[in-house]
Formats: C-alpha cells, sequence, structure tokens
C-alpha cells in the first residue's frame, strides 16, 4: 500500500542534477481526522511544526494563498514564504512550495498524504511527505538530504505527539509542545 500512495501521489516533477529529493513516512496512533485536521491548517504550521514561531496568511484560505512564516532561533533561517499548491479534503493531500524568505532552501516543495490504517487493532494513520529542494552551493545532496529530513522528522515526531494527545482525549498543552521543540 505505501509504495502504492508514493507511485500515486508523490512523484515530483523532474529532479535536476543539483537537487536533492526523499521521501518519508510516519505511523500515527491518531484517526486520520484528527491528523488531516491538524496537516491541512496552512495557515497554523505553528500547532505541530516546533521551529516556527508565527505564520501570517497574505489573504483567504485558498489554494494560491501565500504564508508568511517566522522560524525560531538557533536555525540558519529566520523567515519563509510559502505557497499552498494543492489542498485535497477529499484525498487528503497538502503541496506546499517554498517561493522565499531568509534561508537555504531554494525551489522547495513539499507533499503530504494521510492514509487510514489500523494499527493495533485502532484507527490509525500512515503519513507519508516528500520534498524536491536545491542542494545549495557548497552544500553535498547528502547533507542537504539530511538537514532536510531532521526538520521533517521533528515536525513529524511532533505531529505524532500533539495527534496522540488529542486522540486520548487529553489536549497538548504548552509545556508538551516546548517539550517536543526541544528534542
Ligand atoms: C516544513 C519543512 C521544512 C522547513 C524548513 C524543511 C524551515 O522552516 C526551517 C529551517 C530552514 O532552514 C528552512 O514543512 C525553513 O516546514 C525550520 C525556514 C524553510
Amino acid at each position: 500500500m505505501e509504495a502504492e500512495y508514493i507511485t500515486k501521489h508523490h512523484k515530483h516533477q523532474e529532479i535536476g542534477p543539483n537537487q536533492c529529493s526523499s521521501c518519508l513516512t510516519k505511523r500515527i496512533k491518531a484517526s486520520t481526522d484528527i491528523v488531516w485536521s491538524l496537516v491541512r491548517r496552512f495557515d497554523q504550521p505553528q500547532r505541530y511544526k516546533p521551529f516556527i514561531s508565527e505564520c501570517n496568511l497574505r489573504g483567504d484560505f485558498k489554494v494560491g494563498t501565500v504564508r508568511e512564516v517566522n522560524v525560531r532561533s538557533g536555525l540558519p533561517a529566520t523567515t519563509s514564504t510559502e505557497r499552498l499548491e494543492l489542498l485535497d479534503d477529499v484525498q487528503h493531500i497538502l503541496g506546499v512550495r517554498i517561493t522565499g524568505g531568509d534561508h537555504r532552501l531554494k525551489n522547495y516543495s513539499s507533499v503530504i498524504t494521510v492514509h487510514p490504517e489500523t494499527i493495533n487493532g485502532r484507527p490509525g494513520t500512515l503519513l507519508i511527505e516528500s520534498f524536491v529542494v536545491d542542494v545549495p552551493d557548497g552544500n553535498t545532496i547528502e547533507d542537504t538530504c539530511c538537514f532536510v529530513e531532521a526538520l521533517i522528522n521533528c515536525n513529524l515526531n511532533c505531529l505524532a505527539d500533539v495527534s496522540e494527545k488529542i486522540a486520548s482525549g487529553n489536549s497538548p498543552t504548552e509545556s508538551d509542545l516546548v517539550q517536543v521543540k526541544s528534542l
């Protein structure tokens, strides 16, 4: 199934010689309703992305809308400008492209899909996130891939944490989020 989902939804445009691309998966013990309700909020990435401190939408929430995000200190970045490319509430697909900002990820584009899966006999979620990005001058493909994968893994671990808290009826508290942030 996983391979089928990837072939179906995670085919990025042709990957250039100076680009890198990868695909990560995460299993979450919460329903797709819960996980998708967090992932789809293009206007509120800070609900589960620990490195984002603030987000402002330019205009209405719809495909084509741009958000300005502020990045927490300690990273080689301060801001990012990101465009909502695809939001499919039926198939649960979110596509985002980074169009600018003060950071080193040029031509970054990502797709997240969310799929129902039974985990230990309970409703769970398989999340798949893929990306493609330019390799910055002076960096290797491996370094770039590692850097981006580490950031995405932090996001997905935090997303799992928040989703599983909601699923168990405990709303996540600010201190839970701070704990994940410091990982
Ligand atoms: C996402 C994925 C990534 C975000 C990266 C990879 C970023 O927000 C951070 C550091 C950077 O150097 C680049 O889905 C950028 O958010 C945390 C500012 C884009």
